[in-house]
């Protein structure tokens, strides 16, 4: 086997985000930069000579090509073995389920999980460990500190290996395991939930329709609700992955999801639609005519959890992060567990589920998953709804209006506005940030201001500080406004406004969340100067 080293210069933008280094497929098409990264990657992991790695991607543009080189460079650095998804298929969830499965040391997962695909869109990368999970941000710095001083990288020369049969291969003296992608995944799938069920339910009528958006869940979801669970089989739409994603953008929302919207909303609606983003991670959930707030498919899972064989003997606590709405520490409150509260990204409800503080964690981003594995997982929520759903037998509209007659309702809506100069963005947090000390007893209209803070989380369990995670300003009456700047996009930046109000009242459940929280919104644009500094009176994504 020969080693190359090669020479490199360091690259001075390798910072991973919430979730993985994403960039332009041109970036990472330009020399060296994919494997620039990959090797501060393993310098920094610095696994054990023989190791073995998972690794996959959704499928995207490029998925292809960076597999082979980090097969080389993996023989090249002394891994043993990587289990390869057949295909170079592997999505988030199921990369973790093998993760864990195999016990391997890591695994690498290529996805730039929503952002559009193809060769203008987006690619990334990101590490996760051996509990299956993305890695904490300590290993995200150091893997970032260590690609500003690299000087060179290895690989192995050594032809491609095919990806589309499963078997075993070699690549120098490394073993590559091509795997199916979907079987491990489906098998754990039906160890948490009600299969015969939630078939009785499908063969009695019940119809669903589940939009994989071109992306990643295609196969899964074509294998576990089609094959598995009987659904008939038109029940999956736009089920193939493709490596644009068909022109689309894998982000399952109201905005990004009109197909399976205007299905769920028409005349022939199913009485149940849902649909997960390119790496199979998020969900949207739709009744017939119905939309459910992530906040709330949370709290409700929760209140509900009992109802899956999985999670029949109990939660031992829920998590979500700061800018997902209350919803979910109500139920926690009344089940007597703990609730914690998260900086956004998955990474950090890691340390919860692996100290098993935690069972369930959720995003108000369309996250939510469990202790079975470290990712948030699409498909994994779909089938808990359908589980909660053959159980109770009521529709998905039926059983988010009693959740929310029991609880109370947590009026909650994110305005994202996309693509605005970085400057403008920082400026807008810095003038909020100056305004801070003044605000506290301040009344704007309806609504007083109790404290606002700029998020920062103590790890409970490693006692590690995440500052910077958002800026949140509190009104009296628990009703709340949270800024932030994403750290996935690639393009500009993106200002999230997340927005929550308590309602009590059932009388007034009914009502647009728009209409409810319409106030609060103009109050959030005011205090930022929204117009002013960035031109937007309008989000470009509501959810
Ligand atoms: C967004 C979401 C966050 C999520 C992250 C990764 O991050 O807000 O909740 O964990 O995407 O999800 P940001 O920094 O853009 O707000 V995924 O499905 O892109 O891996
Ligand atoms: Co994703």
């Amino acid at each position: 086997m020969s080693i190359k080293t090669v020479a490199t210069t360091p690259f001075t933008d390798q910072k991973p985000g919430t979730s993985g280094l994403r960039k332009k497929v041109t970036a990472f098409q330009a020399a060296h930069y994919l494997e620039n990264f990959v090797q501060a990657i393993f310098d920094t992991i610095d696994a054990p000579a023989g190791s073995t790695l998972v690794l996959g991607g959704d499928g995207r543009y490029y998925n292809r090509e960076a597999i082979q080189v980090i097969l080389k460079m993996a023989a090249a650095n002394g891994f043993g073995k990587v289990l390869v998804g057949q295909g170079g298929i592997l999505s988030t969830p199921a990369a973790s389920a093998v993760i864990r499965k195999y016990a391997t040391y890591g695994g690498i997962i290529l996805s730039a999980s929503h952002n559009p695909g193809g060769p203008d869109g987006d690619f990334g990368i990101k590490y996760n460990t051996a509990n299956g999970g993305p890695a904490p941000e300590k290993i995200t710095e150091a893997i970032y500190a260590r690609s500003k001083e690299l000087t060179s990288y290895k690989l192995i020369e050594a032809p491609d290996v095919a990806l589309d049969q499963p078997g075993v291969f070699t690549m120098g003296e490394m073993k590559v395991e091509v795997i199916d992608p979907v079987a491990d995944y489906a098998e754990l799938m039906e160890s948490l939930f009600d299969f015969a069920a939630i078939r009785t339910m499908l063969s009695g009528g019940f119809r669903l329709c589940f939009d994989a958006m071109h992306a990643v869940t295609g196969p899964y979801a074509r294998e576990i609700l089609e094959k598995r669970l009987g659904a008939p089989a038109d029940s999956v739409i736009n089920g193939v992955p493709l490596t644009d994603f068909g022109g689309g953008h894998p982000d399952p929302n109201l905005t990004y999801a009109p197909e399976l919207v205007a299905i769920m909303y028409g005349a022939e609606a199913p009485d149940f639609g849902a649909a997960s983003d390119g790496d199979g991670d998020r969900n949207m959930i739709l009744g017939r005519r119905f939309f459910v707030n992530p906040s709330d498919s949370l709290a409700i899972i929760a209140a509900n959890a009992a109802l899956a064989p999985g999670y029949a003997a109990g939660l031992a606590g829920v998590a979500r992060s700061m800018p997902t709405s209350a919803a979910a520490d109500l139920v926690a409150a009344k089940l007597g567990i703990p609730c914690y509260e998260t900086p956004t990204g998955w990474k950090f409800f890691g340390n919860l589920m692996d100290a098993g503080k935690v069972t369930l964690c959720g995003e108000e981003s369309f996250g939510t998953g469990s202790s079975h594995v470290r990712e948030k997982d699409g498909l994994w929520a779909v089938l808990f709804w359908l589980n909660i759903l053959a159980s109770r037998r009521q529709s998905v509209e039926d059983i988010v209006l009693r959740h929310w007659a029991e609880y109370g309702r947590n009026v909650y809506s994110r305005h994202d506005h996309e693509g605005l100069p970085s400057a403008a963005a920082n400026a807008l947090m810095d003038h909020l940030k100056d305004r801070f000390a003044k605000l506290p007893g301040q009344r704007f209209g309806s609504y007083q201001v109790k404290f606002c803070d700029d998020f920062s989380y103590t790890d409970p369990i490693d006692g590690s500080l995440s500052t910077g995670q958002g800026l949140r300003i509190g009104f009296e009456d628990g009703s709340r406004i949270v800024y932030r700047l994403s750290g996935t996009g690639t393009e500009g930046a993106t200002l999230r406004i997340y927005l929550e109000a308590f309602e009590p009242d059932s009388a007034r459940h009914g009502e647009d969340a728009q209409q409810a929280l319409a106030e609060l919104i103009g109050i959030a644009n005011e205090l930022s100067e929204l117009k002013q500094r960035t031109g937007r009176d309008k989000p470009t994504v509501i959810t």
